[in-house]
């Protein structure tokens, strides 16, 4: 029998500083009933979908920032989009800052299509700067308000495939997906929030739509999985952030894509075992893969250089 999912992903526009978590739940929520209306079954929001992306401004005090954390999930503000979604009957992924036992994770969390909990995936990858940088013009402090996840790529049997999670810069690793695909994964779900300015080397602004696509398509590819990513993009508080979420098939090519940078839901109809077109051919990992050649992946972190220069 054919493994059809049909998945959304919930684009989002700005969400400025001011913006209520109700505000945005009732973005949430629209964006559900539009999915609704096209069938889909799992319904992907962004990274940080809750609130304004918070690191880009610095305080002296992180306590000053708990206001940005949930403490729980589903919490008083979300439990609409909860509720709405279990008796619509589509399962979603949200991603939110969550502050547990002293511990702030950048996190995204699969609900099944009864409303329950599947898993949450905590961010591996985490970029930008841990202290405050007065030249830059906004701030991307991440490295500050989040810690690394301890628990690695683990992934979920769900929704009829195995799924696995990343979020934002973890897209940008291959690692991330190789992990993962070495566990079987069918589907791939990240949030993003990508500034189009990198304050490190602006030469990589324009070129931020083509290496999202390459990073992820490439993942998809590679690993012969579904990839969906979505984004939180436009002007937000004077920072322009990239659009572009996509639906990436097995195959690496795009079947659909965002053409706003606004709230915008995009959906495809996804036959999961098009993955083994892939996995069990192409890249048939047990087959074809050369583990003893690799060693340095997991034993060292930065470049140890081998020849002179
Ligand atoms: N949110 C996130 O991870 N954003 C990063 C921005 C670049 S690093 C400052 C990304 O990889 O898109």
């Amino acid at each position: 029998m054919a493994r059809n999912l049909t998945i959304g992903a919930a684009q989002l526009g700005p969400i400025q500083r001011d913006h209520t978590r109700a505000d945005v739940v009732e973005r949430l929520v629209g964006l559900l009933h539009q999915a609704a209306e096209r069938g889909v079954e799992l319904l992907v929001y962004p990274e940080l979908a809750l609130t304004t992306f918070f690191p880009r401004w610095f305080v002296d005090d992180i306590s000053e920032a708990d206001h940005w954390y949930e403490t729980a999930m589903p919490n008083a503000d979300t439990q609409p989009l909860f509720d709405e979604a279990k008796r619509l009957g589509i399962g979603f992924c949200l991603g939110y800052a969550l502050l547990d036992n002293g511990h702030r994770w950048n996190v995204q969390t699969l609900v099944d299509r009864s409303g329950s909990i599947v898993g949450t995936y905590k961010k591996v990858h985490i970029p930008g700067h841990e202290h405050h940088e007065p030249d830059r013009p906004f701030q991307h402090a991440e490295r500050y308000y989040f810690e690394p996840s301890p628990e690695g790529f683990p992934v979920w049997q769900a929704f009829g495939a195995v799924v696995g999670m990343m979020i934002c810069n973890d897209r940008r690793w291959p690692e991330t997906y190789r992990v993962m695909g070495l566990q079987g994964v069918e589907l791939i779900l990240c949030g993003y929030n990508t500034p189009v300015h990198y304050v490190p080397d602006p030469s990589q602004d324009a070129l931020q739509g083509f290496h999202n696509a390459l990073v992820m398509q490439s993942g998809a590819y590679q690993n012969g999985t579904w990839v969906v990513g979505v984004a939180k993009g436009g002007v937000e508080e004077g920072v322009d952030s990239l659009g572009q979420s996509c639906i990436i098939a097995p195959s690496g090519q795009i079947v659909a894509q965002a053409l706003s940078t606004d709230d915008e839901l995009i959906s495809a109809r996804c036959d999961l075992d098009w993955c083994k077109r892939y996995t069990g051919t192409l890249f048939d990992f047990d087959r074809y893969r050369r583990p003893e050649m690799y060693q340095r992946i997991t034993a060292q972190r930065g470049v140890e250089p081998t020849v002179g220069g």
